[in-house]
């Protein structure tokens, strides 16, 4: 029988102390490219040594309440053979688990994706739960311009993120529920807003059909943005008001919390507007709102290692700084120049 006490309990822990998620679960693919642009080899060895960098970083878990794994860093070993679940809890860091299985283009609807993974789910999330593991998380990608998404991406999204979520609480698992609307494109401030109270709500809707549980749950979702490529960009101060403008209208109070993606975002810049959401609206928030940055924590900490372990130290000292800097943010005491 599904346990509710610990979900809402899980969950709370994870939004605890001011702290926030670290999402190192970046597919083969996305490692790849984010390797091959630093020159750094793409193979599992090294993977597994950028991997050992993050869960052995002195101090993470002074800003870092969960991380976020990749499957197969479930079975990776440091140098001195401990299992990286071991020193994450060890720490007192949450570990989680992405388990979607990417993005395929949706039948008939070729411009746009939807998330698989659901097949054979219930069962890997008891061997996960055996693990250790007590998070998970599910991203669903909308693509945005002046007529996407359609009706039918947002309600199957909507549909598979809330079916995800079931299974993972029934299985005593926390869900992460991601879905994420994009920043590429030209689109405006205005039409992000749009789209993304838009999905929230489909999101919800879903939610409740499938009979999830609110407080045992967390939401990870885009701020309120302007296209990467839009003309028109806006301060820290707009962003903050039009991100939790939307929310408040769709987002229930009940749920766990709010952990923020950075999507493609500078590390500072999302920090910046973290920290001015808490700064404006910290005394009206009905949730708990932080951080689930995977660039937005790690790139600075990638292009100092380099692949070289003369670099590892102080591609350490990059990501605790980074971590701590968003821990700041959700403390509205984040400054650029510490
Ligand atoms: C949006 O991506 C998630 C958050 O990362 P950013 O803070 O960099 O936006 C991230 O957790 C993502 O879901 C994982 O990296 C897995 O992505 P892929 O594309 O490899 O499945």
């Amino acid at each position: 029988m599904t346990n509710y006490q610990e979900l809402k309990h899980l969950a709370e822990r994870l939004m605890s102390n001011n702290k926030g998620l670290l999402a190192m679960d970046e597919s083969t693919g996305t490692c790849d490219k984010r390797f091959g642009a630093l020159g750094i080899p793409q193979t599992e060895e090294y993977r597994r040594k950028y991997r050992q960098l993050i869960v052995t970083t002195p101090d993470l878990e002074e800003s870092i309440s969960g991380a976020i794994l990749f499957e197969e860093s479930l079975h990776q070993l440091t140098d001195d053979g401990r299992s990286f679940l071991d020193i994450l809890q060890q720490k007192d860091i949450i570990p989680g688990i992405k388990v979607d299985q990417g993005t395929v283009p949706l039948s008939f609807f070729p411009e746009e994706t939807i998330t698989e993974g659901l097949d054979g789910l219930s069962k890997r999330m008891a061997t996960y739960y055996q693990m250790g593991l007590r998070f998970a998380k599910w991203r669903a990608v909308i693509h945005i311009d002046a007529v996407l998404p359609t009706k039918t991406c947002i309600a199957a999204n909507a549909f598979t993120l809330a079916r995800y979520a079931a299974i993972c609480q029934e299985a005593g698992i926390v869900p992460i529920v991601e879905p994420e609307v994009l920043m590429d494109g030209t689109h405006t401030l205005q039409r992000c807003a749009v789209v993304t109270q838009d999905v929230l709500k489909e999101v919800f809707n879903a939610l409740y059909e499938q009979k999830v549980y609110l407080e045992g749950m967390i939401l990870k979702p885009n701020m309120v943005l302007p296209g990467l490529h839009c003309l028109d960009q806006v301060n820290a101060e707009v962003v903050a008001h039009e991100t939790i403008s939307c929310f408040l209208k769709v987002v229930p109070a009940a749920i766990g919390g709010i952990a923020f993606l950075s999507g493609g975002q500078s590390p500072t810049l999302a920090s910046e507007r973290l920290n001015m959401m808490h700064l404006r609206y910290g005394a009206i928030m009905p949730w708990p709102l932080t951080f689930s940055f995977s660039r937005a924590i790690q790139q600075p900490a990638l292009e100092i290692w380099k692949g070289e372990d003369n670099n590892i130290a102080a591609a350490q000292k990059a990501l605790a700084y980074r971590a701590a800097c968003n821990r700041a943010a959700r403390m509205a005491e984040y400054n650029p120049t510490l």
